[in-house]
């Protein structure tokens, strides 16, 4: 067995990549998309189902398990997979992002964040050494460092002044669980907002650091796809090659795609499942909204080709009844679906890349979805 935090690269296609991440609870099969189970738990659906789906980690939320129940109360169960049974890989986000969109009355200093609860408005700090301490108490396998994730807004004079206060923040991280410690990776995240210099001086700062992998934050915060991909192109080519990229919160398909194209090695994002819920689904011919009446007597499966248990069994019309009986079945049959539909996205993704031929893979998202082509 590889040692934990060990990344190994098994082939390349341009600067797609596949490879394969080491962590406690097994290997993660790159490139990869992440369920996302913010509490502790992947809406609607049980870990039998994320296992049938071929899910291989999913993302945990520091600020949501931090207010409840509380993360000294998970380490008292033996971390988060003994807690929920999810028996592989973890990654928590480190509260940064969480801190600044869903909680009250936040005020940044350098040595953390203060916000009030968004469940009963009490009042909390997050530092750099605090999600740490948070995220050990978890067990995650790959911790995130506090950062700030600056809004799509934000002036160049605030975003250089923010990426050096990140850059100071996951180094009291790191210093906070020195290499060596346990079995936890620890992931530094780039920031820098839409400005390219300020991107290159964030990557080069943590990269000159010891983490195990590295991420690009402050992506998908309002901006448009051509400024999205203009900065996701420039910056993940200079993240080192021989450690996991990951690209924070992204995005749709065709998104992801690009992300490989670029050289990203993991996503995450609520789309697959948020989108079940409200009845979009992916599919290979598109997306559709199961609600229409169009598809009130149609027999057939809700992706032709699609092999999950729900696209096995039932049909279009079936899912539809659901939808509108506002049935719990329809937000766990439409989420099996939708995040089979992501995770065989990077599993086509990992086949073309071995083949030579993620180009032409990359064609055939593009195909399906030419409003999104930038
Ligand atoms: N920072 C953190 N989590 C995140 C982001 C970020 O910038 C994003 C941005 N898309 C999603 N999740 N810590
Ligand atoms: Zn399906």
């Amino acid at each position: 067995m590889a040692n934990i935090g060990e990344f190994t690269l098994h082939a390349t296609d341009g600067a797609a990549r596949t490879g394969e991440l080491q962590t406690a609870h097994g290997v993660v099969q790159t490139p990869i998309f992440m369920p996302v189970g913010t509490v502790g738990s992947v809406k609607g659906i049980a870990p039998d189902d994320l296992n049938d789906i071929g899910a291989e980690i999913i993302l945990g939320n520091t600020y949501h398990l931090y207010l409840r129940p509380g993360d000294e109360l998970v380490a008292r169960r033996g971390g988060l997979q003994k807690f929920n049974s999810w028996h592989k890989p973890i990654l928590t986000d480190s509260g940064g992002f969480q801190v600044f969109s869903l909680s009250d009355l936040r005020k940044i200093k350098e040595e953390g964040v203060t916000f009030r609860s968004h469940l009963d408005g009490s009042k909390h700090l997050f530092t750099p050494e605090k999600v740490i301490q948070i995220q050990r108490n978890l067990n995650s396998d790959i911790m995130m460092v506090l950062d700030e994730c600056v809004g799509f807004g934000a002036d160049k004079e605030y975003t250089a002044r923010s990426l050096e206060m990140t850059t100071r923040w996951a180094k009291r991280c790191r210093e906070e669980y020195p290499r060596g410690t346990g079995d936890n990776l620890l992931f530094a995240i780039t920031q820098g907002g839409f400005h390219k210099d300020l991107r290159e001086r964030s990557i080069a700062q943590l990269t000159s650091e010891d983490f195990d992998g590295f991420a690009l934050g402050g992506l998908s915060v309002g901006e448009s796809k051509e400024k999205m991909m203009e900065i996701l192109y420039h910056s993940a080519p200079l993240l080192p090659k021989d450690k996991p990229r990951y690209l924070m919160g992204v995005g749709t398909p065709l998104d992801i795609i690009n992300g490989i194209n670029a050289g990203i090695d993991m996503f995450d994002c609520v789309l697959p499942t948020r989108n079940a819920r409200n009845g979009t689904l992916y599919t290979s011919l598109g997306k559709i909204s199961i609600k229409r009446k169009e598809y009130a007597e149609d027999d057939g499966p809700l992706d032709p080709n699609c092999n999950c248990y729900t696209c096995r069994n039932f049909s279009r019309a079936y899912l539809r009844h659901l939808y509108h009986a506002k049935e719990l079945l329809s937000f766990r049959l439409n989420s099996i679906h939708n995040l089979t539909y992501f995770l065989d996205t990077v599993r086509g993704a990992r086949k073309a890349i071995r083949e030579g031929k993620f180009a032409e893979y990359k064609k055939s998202y593009e195909a399906i979805y030419p409003n999104e082509v930038v």
